[in-house]
């Protein structure tokens, strides 16, 4: 299915996003506090043609449906949208509920193409809001910039789509860059691109999907961010992003023990960002295996938002050589990534198949990515 094939005409433009792999920092977004994505060499394609009424039309690739869902301008509203198309309707919306005027703007006939794998953990979703957010702010001549139209995307996700996430998927879609990762505080939004050096130091990012599904509008989710929210009242701080981990004694007194392994995770994980940028700058990506298995066993143990298939994809690469390996994204399934040798990819890659075989799960789908440009009309 193409854009010609929907509309029977040729798009005006197009504009692509992609998805987003976390280096580290798992969690710490909606608490304020540090982040280490980059975007990834697998993106969504937004193809687009102006039209001259209010209606926005929305069709895809991968929608077995087939027609377009329409919608006008004038009647968004969270309730008149359901299922992946509330991805681009939910970015006009958002638009306006931040301030944009739209009371004179046409609508346009969108197609939308991917390449990220979906509920792989790899922000497939944040993908089409950001390529739509730029060209409906190109295209409407809105003005936002970048981290605007972040917190444009993540306002749709929360309140459109209904899942309760932060601000680190839009802002890596839209802030990337070519081998490097995005440094970005999610108080401030003050970012730092830091280079990632992969192919100098002859590494590459494995990402091993274990096909686990999972979904953050439900469930484990949202309950980790209410723990979150219940610690740093019990602290009395805004968020835990000011907690120190020096103060975590004072803490373990003051919580109980779930909400105490919770802030923990937040806490530590916090200090691990800051800790592999410095290590990038100072001693290149080498060094950051460590870290990066830290993280894994915080997100096990204390956040618990691990699976078994996660923490054997983990093991396994590390038994078999990575530099250093850990779970990415929310969790409770979707993917691992294993930072690895050039030359040991194909031998890691099929231990990892092998053990899942032999543990009985799902074949795992096992690639690699490198770091890319963010969102950009193409
Ligand atoms: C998901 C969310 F969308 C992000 O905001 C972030 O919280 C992440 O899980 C966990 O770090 O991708």
């Amino acid at each position: 299915m193409t854009f010609q094939q929907v509309y029977g005409y040729e798009p005006a433009v197009r504009y692509s996003a992609p998805g987003r792999v976390n280096l580290i920092g798992e969690h710490t977004d909606y608490n304020d506090g540090y982040v280490l994505p980059f975007a990834i060499d697998r993106r969504t394609t937004a193809s687009i043609a102006p039209r001259t009424d209010r209606v926005i039309r929305v069709a895809s690739a991968f929608d077995e449906a087939g027609g377009p869902v329409s919608l006008s301008l004038d009647e968004l509203t969270p309730d008149a949208m359901d299922g992946w198309s509330s991805y681009v309707f939910g970015i006009a919306w958002s638009l306006r509920e931040q301030g944009a005027d739209l009371a004179d703007k046409t609508g346009f006939d969108v197609f939308i193409e991917s390449d990220v794998p979906v509920g792989a953990g790899l922000s497939s979703s944040a993908a089409i809001e950001c390529g739509v957010a730029l060209a409906f702010n190109d295209l409407w001549e809105l003005g936002l910039d970048r981290k605007s139209l972040a917190r444009v995307g993540q306002y749709s996700e929360n309140h459109a789509v209904g899942a309760p996430t932060g601000i680190m998927d839009q802002s890596a879609s839209l802030l990337g860059e070519q081998d490097a990762v995005v440094f970005l505080d999610c108080r401030t939004l003050d970012t730092a691109v830091v280079d990632l050096a992969l192919e100098a130091n002859g590494l590459e990012v494995l990402v091993m999907d274990t096909r686990v599904e999972h979904a953050h509008a439900t469930g484990g989710y949202a309950a980790r961010r209410a723990s979150c929210e219940k610690g740093a009242k019990a602290l009395g701080v805004e968020a835990l992003r000011d907690v120190a981990v020096d103060d975590l004694p004072r803490a373990q007194d003051l919580l109980d023990d779930e909400t105490f392994r919770r802030v923990r995770h937040i806490v530590t994980e916090d200090q691990r960002v800051l800790d592999t940028v410095r290590t990038l700058r100072e001693q290149g990506p080498r060094a950051i295996g460590s870290l990066l298995v830290a993280s894994h066993e915080s997100m096990r143990d204390d956040f618990e938002i691990s699976v078994p298939e996660l923490d054997l994809a983990v093991a396994t690469a590390m038994e078999h050589g990575a530099v250093g390996a850990r779970m990415t994204g929310g969790g409770f399934g979707g993917a691992a990534i294993a930072l690895v040798d050039r030359e040991a990819r194909e031998a890691i890659a099929a231990a990892v198949t092998t053990a899942f075989a032999a543990a009985g799960y799902r074949e795992p789908n096992v690639f690699t990515v490198h770091a890319a440009q963010g969102a950009r009309r193409d």
